[in-house]
């Protein structure tokens, strides 16, 4: 049960990367969390085990919308809500555009229309994404460049966000959206090129040939002691995910619902990457790399580098992490893990 004033947030997609640092975040405010998870054959949910006692979790989809409305029924009116949940691969989005559609864009729409109903009062933030900006029409980008979708999940994640301002127009609603950038961590899922580079780096520094994880192709990320990477030309601007869950809390603290760019306003290569990555295990990237063009998406993005300075400014955003280290941070834990 609530104590009387604390407050009560509810987490779409509480396993994920940002889902899990946010309900840390939240239970150290003292906040009553609830969470949105699926059910699966598999119910450990590493991201979030190690604070499980204290969340509420409860089944559901974004798929389906009566579980949103047994959620709401669960949980009673909240005061804040965080829309986390996505298919938020946009290499996948390719092979699966319908259902990124109807999880990404879709999905979001049917938690703003529960909020609307069931706790019409709530807070909402929506997880927008650089993605908007797909083939960039200036950089850096901020709150101002027009949005320009290259791929299924980036046009998904536009509805979605196009949506939030149409309801907060027309229903009076609260629902901030944040226009983050890449943002990584330990607890970043292996899809990403961050995470696959720091394992193979982790790899290569243990001697492991054949991995256990698989890549997008189903095989060892690692194979033959080697990694199969797509474009190592494509660049982001890589920031760490605790310094952007924070931003996320700051922007349901104000008093309207804005939209916030969030980034380092630095941008990487995929090749400059594979370098830091491998630096830090002291092997060099090009023994260990391979190029491989089925990993190389149908489109890609321009250069995404964001301009923070509105954030840093109106929410006092900071990144506490450089890239070195955040990469680093990587390659140490896969090391731990597979030691
Ligand atoms: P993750 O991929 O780590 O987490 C996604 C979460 O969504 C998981 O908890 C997953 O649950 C859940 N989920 C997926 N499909 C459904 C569904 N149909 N119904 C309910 N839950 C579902 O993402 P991140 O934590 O990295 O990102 C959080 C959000 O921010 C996403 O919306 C992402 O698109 C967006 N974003 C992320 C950025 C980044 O760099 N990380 C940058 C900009 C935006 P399960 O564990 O069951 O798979
Ligand atoms: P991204 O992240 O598409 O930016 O979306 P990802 O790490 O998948 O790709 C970053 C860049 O690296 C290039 N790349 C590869 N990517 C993967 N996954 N695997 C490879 O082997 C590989 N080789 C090169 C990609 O082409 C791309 O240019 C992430 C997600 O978190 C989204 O949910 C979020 O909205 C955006 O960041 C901002």
């Amino acid at each position: 049960m609530s104590e009387p004033n604390q407050k009560k947030a509810l987490i779409t997609g509480i396993t994920g990367q940002d889902g899990s640092y946010l309900s840390e975040i939240l239970l150290n405010k003292d906040y009553e969390v609830y969470g949105l998870i699926r059910r699966s054959s598999d119910t450990k949910s590493e991201n979030i085990v190690h604070i499980q006692d204290r969340l509420h979790l409860i089944y559901g989809d974004l798929i389906d919308p009566t579980s949103l409305v047994e959620l709401f029924r669960r949980t009673g009116e909240v005061d804040e809500v965080y829309n986390l949940a996505a298919q938020s691969l946009p290499g996948l989005s390719f092979q699966q555009p319908v259902y990124t559609a109807e999880v990404t864009a879709l999905g979001a729409h049917r938690v703003f229309e529960a909020v609307r109903r069931y706790s019409p009062h709530a807070k909402v933030y929506q997880a927008s994404s650089s993605e908007l900006f797909g083939w960039v029409k200036e950089r850096p980008q901020n709150e101002d460049t027009p949005f320009n979708p290259a791929n299924p999940y980036a046009a998904s994640k536009l509805y979605a966000h196009s949506i939030a301002q149409i309801y907060n127009k027309s229903y009076d609603m609260f629902i901030a959206c944040g226009i983050l950038f890449n943002h990584e961590s330990p607890r970043r899922g292996l899809g990403f090129v961050t995470q696959k580079v720091a394992y193979a780096a982790a790899c290569a520094k243990l001697g492991i040939k054949t991995s256990q994880h698989l890549n997008e192709e189903g095989e060892p990320i690692v194979l033959d002691g080697k990694v199969a990477l797509g474009n190592l030309e494509a660049s982001r601007d890589w920031g760490f995910a605790r310094d952007y869950v924070w931003a996320m809390w700051k922007m349901l603290q104000l008093d309207n619902p804005e939209i916030f760019v969030v980034a380092t306003g630095e941008l990487h290569t995929v090749r400059d990457l594979c370098e830091v990555a491998f630096k830090h295990v002291e092997l060099n990237w090009q023994d260990y790399v391979l190029e491989d063009k089925r990993f190389v998406r149908p489109t890609e993005t321009g250069p995404l580098i964001g301009d923070p300075s509105r954030a840093k400014k109106l929410l006092g955003f900071e990144p506490t992490v450089t890239f070195e280290e955040l990469i680093g941070m990587m390659v140490d834990m896969h090391i731990a893990k597979l030691t």
